[in-house]
């Protein structure tokens, strides 16, 4: 498909899942589609946020331990193998591990796939001249479509990489629904590496959540504001406050937009019109926290087999290793 034929039909499907979110009782909005350009930008700012830990964990067990990483990777085999990363982002975190592998000689490709066209043309033009021997092909569109796509290349070992906790982003139930999606696309011997981010005290996750400067508030705000831009609506964001509240229990952290006011927003230049009543929520986003046991108990439910698990210094955070059998 061509580049303006894939705008049109992301375009399409954003405005109906906004209207279909919006007229939904209660009221939810995609996470997915908080990152257009300044959504992205917001949360490369989260990432260096103080509270938000996530990030420097999972920075800290690549930039240590991507040689142990990219050893257990080529230990089964020994062939050179692609390297399929989901959501990619700036690749900051992968880098380690690409340098590891093409140290090692064992990487054939490296195909990061992002729904973000910007970042996926910003690693094409950056990433070859940093990580000098590397063969890479960037894919722009939604995960398991362009997993789907890449079934028709040449097929040799596979590893597929989920960092960053972006499964947070799907319910439990979800989450084990990708997971057996991923497997039906992997052959045995073929490898999936998926970043969690594990459950602690719930003092610690909130505030990840909220953070003093504001800028996950505006992160969750930018969504209304994107969609006002590119959906024609008239969101005023001042009437919405951005709430984030963690069950320990489930481990689950989710966040809300609170409607401050009686208020109607239009969609679509008219086409359609959303009421929301005072104190109503606006469900944006989970992110959802694992224990080991729970991380375990999904992947071999979705037909893995553990191969090992790497912990940032504090254990607040795991990078698991997968193998299909
Ligand atoms: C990119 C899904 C890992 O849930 O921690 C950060 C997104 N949202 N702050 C997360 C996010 C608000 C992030 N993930």
């Amino acid at each position: 498909m061509s580049t303006a034929a894939t705008a049109r039909k992301q375009a399409s499907s954003f405005l109906k899942d906004v209207i279909t979110g919006l007229n939904a009782s209660p009221k939810y909005l995609s996470s997915k589609y908080f990152y257009d350009a300044k959504g992205d930008a917001l949360f490369q700012q989260i990432m260096q946020c103080r509270e938000y830990y996530l990030t420097r964990c999972e920075m800290e067990i690549l930039s240590r331990q991507s040689g142990d990483m990219a050893a257990v990777l080529a230990a089964s085999g020994g062939e050179p193998f692609d390297l399929i990363e989901l959501g990619a982002g700036d690749a900051s975190k992968s880098f380690h591990l690409l340098k590891e592998l093409l140290h090692r000689g064992t990487l054939h490709r490296y195909y990061p796939i992002d729904i973000s066209a910007n970042i996926i043309a910003h690693l094409e033009h950056t990433l070859p001249a940093k990580l000098p021997g590397l063969q890479m092909e960037g894919l722009n569109g939604d995960y398991l479509e362009m997993l789907q796509q890449t079934r028709n290349y040449a097929r040799r070992k596979r590893v597929i990489m989920f960092m960053g906790a972006s499964i947070g982003n799907f319910t439990p139930p979800e989450a084990l629904q990708f997971c057996c999606k991923l497997r039906q696309q992997m052959l045995p011997g073929d490898m999936l590496i998926i970043g969690f981010d594990l459950k602690k005290h719930p003092r610690i996750i909130l505030p990840a959540y909220n953070d003093a400067q504001g800028i996950t508030r505006a992160f969750n705000l930018n969504l209304l504001h994107r969609i006002n831009r590119e959906l024609e609506a008239n969101f005023n964001a001042d009437n919405f406050d951005h709430y984030p509240v963690y069950d320990p229990q489930s481990g689950s952290c989710k966040s809300y937009l609170i409607s401050l006011t009686e208020q109607v927003v239009e969609i679509g230049g008219g086409m359609a019109t959303v009421r929301f009543k005072k104190d109503e929520p606006l469900y944006m986003e989970i992110s959802q926290k694992y224990t080991v046991e729970e991380i375990h108990q999904m992947m071999e439910s979705a037909g893995f087999s553990p191969v090992r698990q790497f912990y940032d210094s504090k254990r607040w955070f795991t990078d698991t290793v997968w193998q299909c059998l």
